[in-house]
């Protein structure tokens, strides 16, 4: 999408309603609060929506910046929709079908995705869908405020296990930090947002999972899993994924990390990450899930026993097979 159509979209509207997906993730809670502040800095009316649940420790204190529903003083002729790091309309959630029919604008950086909305500006190339919001900030000439600048580095920390999942090929993100740190980022908190504030019940949640970690094919596949009544032990805030995945993907050899959550008595989600070049998306996307090369996951019906088994069976398959 060019940058003229990108004005005129701004242009033609006066309220704008921002989406992300379920289960927000840093990236996608400071995409959609950092494009809402720049909005209303510039003389429109904006707001942040989010189904939740704001479960990730990193994002808990971000909840009441969120609307829960739409009011009908916010859905007028003149408002307009901008969907953030999301790769399907079902990704959205419930609140989808209400604003199916307005203008929407999509932006996101997933590689497997459907395409959907009125324009889009996506780019799988991006490490994060703050770094495309930077973007669209600075082409519109404007600079991020300091507050922006936090949200936007904090979204790019969370997205790239602070750095962790950089290769050689990262080389331009680095005058992005640069920028954003002189405006008044700060890593020294971004790390403390993302890794700070957890609880002994939830350290120990963590070793809990490690403690269980099953190794398959030389440690080429590490697998894990937590229960309902995990979830129960150690709180609502639980969801110390990046690093349960972080610790396993230190094991000499790994290639891929499987961590399997019961969701309900029915239902399971998965979460995959590989460290090298396998490609976890592909994997995740025959499962009906999504994602990124290395980090996908997928939600699916069955109980632990039955989704490990599946998942097992595909991927030493096709890791026979690459060997
Ligand atoms: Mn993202």
């Amino acid at each position: 999408m060019d940058i003229t159509k990108v004005k005129r979209f701004f242009d033609t509207y006066n309220t704008f309603l921002i989406l992300g997906h379920t289960e927000p993730d840093g990236d996608c809670i400071a995409s959609q609060l950092s494009l809402k502040t720049f909005l209303i800095r510039s003389g429109k009316k904006a707001y942040c929506f989010s189904s939740g649940p704001f479960e990730r420790p990193e994002i808990v204190k971000f909840k009441r910046q969120f609307e829960s529903t739409i009011t009908p003083d916010m859905f007028t002729d003149s408002t307009a929709v901008i969907i953030v790091d999301c790769s399907t309309p079902e990704r959205v959630g419930e609140l989808y079908e209400a604003i199916a029919q307005k203008t929407i604008l999509t932006i996101d950086h997933h590689k497997e995705r459907e395409n959907f909305g009125t324009y889009s500006i996506i780019d799988p190339k991006a490490p994060s869908t703050t770094w495309l919001i930077y973007m669209l900030i600075s082409s519109l000439g404007y600079t991020p405020t300091s507050e922006e600048a936090l949200l936007l580095l904090f979204g790019l920390c969370t997205d790239t296990g602070f750095f962790r999942h950089l290769d050689t090929n990262s080389y331009d993100v680095f005058p992005l930090v640069s920028d954003l740190i002189s405006k008044g980022a700060s890593l020294k908190q971004v790390y403390s947002m993302m890794y700070g504030g957890r609880t002994l019940a939830q350290r120990k949640y963590l070793a809990r999972l490690i403690k269980r970690a099953e190794s398959y094919m030389d440690d080429r596949i590490i697998l894990t899993y937590a229960t309902m009544k995990d979830k129960k032990l150690s709180g609502p805030l639980s969801r110390s994924s990046d690093e349960l995945y972080g610790l396993l993907q230190t094991i000499n050899n790994n290639e891929i990390v499987i961590f399997i959550r019961q969701e309900s008595d029915t239902h399971c989600s998965v979460g995959l990450r590989s460290i090298k070049k396998y490609d976890v998306a592909k994997v995740a996307k025959t499962f009906g899930g999504g994602g990124h090369k290395l980090a996908a996951g997928f939600s699916a019906k069955g109980t632990i026993k039955q989704i490990k088994k599946i998942i097992l069976k595909n991927l030493t398959q096709t890791l026979v097979k690459k060997a």
